[in-house]
């Protein structure tokens, strides 16, 4: 039987967002299989390119025809004949061929498309599950993630006025189902109360609503609210993404109507710490604002995670610097940051020896592709994020991880 990879295609296909992103498919002769890429919206300074065709007169300047033409032209027809079961030399392939750190050359896009279907194939070659193949490949165990689950979208994400970007409700404990279970619950009761007090129920990329609100903390007290009325008073915890590059402004943060410094920005998270069962921040502050991370470690480290994202961009560089400086103690992966999977493994790895949490994440623009839920079971990270309890795109990973969990 033929292994080795026979065929590449690419195509352009649509984001949640309705923007253009890459579709990587690759067979073996005998089956194939497709890879769909992700895409931020708060994307971080440092994070690898995301080639965009920048036309004006197609989808706004957002087609990825590039990236596509790169994939079916030049990555493609070097690695026909690759054994897709050997991820790394695959990814050291692409990686040789662009040559750029950034994967500037040629697009992460197009690089990842190729590198997340290659995991895919060689577990259907296998005939096991993804997340098993994966598991293989990391070296590790398996287990099913806590979920963040976004119910309130605010920065970039949605046009609610909040500064923080996500309010994700984080079941204490409980097995994955039944953690789903109440996030679905708290999501509904939260709906009721907003349509009761006449605020908007529409929702922002990531699924969740995106009420007006005056300022961030009456976000964490709608969501109590919900919680209480949902019957899980004490069993749930809440966890943010402050995605503070994006309020960050001539060396200050725009919060609330206020102007903070980096210091007294810090202070606003005490104040929350105090009065919230908050027990997760995301990028408090902003990506190149080292001595603003540097101080939430001091103060909050030993007590809460400080998970940073921008700040770190699934780079193992960037994460040896966070280690060194104790910026932090967790690290959100997201592939499409980096632009392999060999590369997302060597961070993760990076960041477990160093006792670092881990959190699996979509983007603000994704698809309708799993694979980050296969991922998160097959390096044992611990935790997901993937939005809200409603939207396709967002559910389509928690469904997997129902499906994974019957399995394990
Ligand atoms: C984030 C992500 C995902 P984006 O900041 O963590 O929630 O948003 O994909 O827009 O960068
Ligand atoms: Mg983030």
């Amino acid at each position: 039987m033929i292994t080795s990879i026979q065929s590449v295609l690419a195509r352009e296909i649509l984001d949640s967002r309705g923007n253009p992103t890459v579709e990587v498919q690759l067979s073996d002769g005998n089956s194939f299989v497709r890879a769909a890429v992700p895409s931020g919206a708060s994307t971080g300074i440092h994070e690898a390119l995301e080639l965009r065709d920048n036309d004006s007169h197609r989808y706004r300047g957002k087609g990825v025809l590039q990236a596509v033409e790169n994939v079916k032209t030049i990555l493609g027809p070097s690695i026909i004949g690759m054994d897709p079961n050997d991820q790394e030399t695959l990814d050291a392939k692409l990686l040789e061929i662009d040559g750029t750190e950034k994967k500037e050359k040629y697009g992460a896009n197009a690089l990842l498309g190729i590198s997340l279907a290659a995991a895919r194939l060689a577990a259907k070659q296998q005939n096991i599950p993804l997340f098993r193949h994966l598991q293989n490949l990391f070296g590790g165990k398996i287990s099913l993630p806590r979920p963040m689950m976004n119910i309130i979208n605010g920065g970039k994400h949605a046009d609610s006025g909040l500064a923080i970007q996500e309010f994700m409700i984080f079941p204490r404990r409980g097995s994955f189902s039944e953690n789903l279970r109440s996030g679905a619950e708290i999501f509904h009761a939260l709906k009721k109360i907003l349509t009761i007090r006449g605020e908007s129920v529409g929702v922002g990329d990531e699924g969740g609503f995106a009420p007006r609100l005056q300022k961030c903390s009456d976000a964490f007290d709608v969501i109590l609210e919900a919680v209480e009325k949902a019957g899980y008073t004490g069993k749930i915890d809440i966890a943010i993404d402050a995605a503070a590059s994006e309020f960050y402004q001539d060396g200050e943060y725009l919060i609330d109507g206020k102007k903070l410094s980096s210091e007294e920005l810090v202070d606003f998270y005490a104040d929350l710490l105090k009065k919230y069962p908050l027990v997760s921040i995301e990028d408090s502050h902003s990506e190149d604002d080292f001595e603003g991370f540097a101080l939430m470690q001091e103060r909050f480290g030993n007590t809460i995670q400080l998970v940073g994202d921008d700040l770190l961009v699934t780079n193992k560089k960037r994460l040896q610097i966070a280690i060194d400086k104790k910026l932090c103690n967790s690290i959100l992966i997201k592939v499409n940051q980096i632009g392999t999977l060999s590369e997302t493994f060597q961070t993760l790895k990076l960041a477990k020896k160093n006792n670092f949490g881990t959190v699996i994440s979509h983007r603000s623009g994704e698809t309708e592709d799993t694979f980050i839920a296969d991922l998160s079971v097959g390096v044992d990270a611990g935790q997901i994020k993937t939005g809200s309890l409603c939207r396709s795109e967002r559910v389509a990973k928690y469904n997997q991880l129902l499906r994974i969990g019957e399995q394990i």
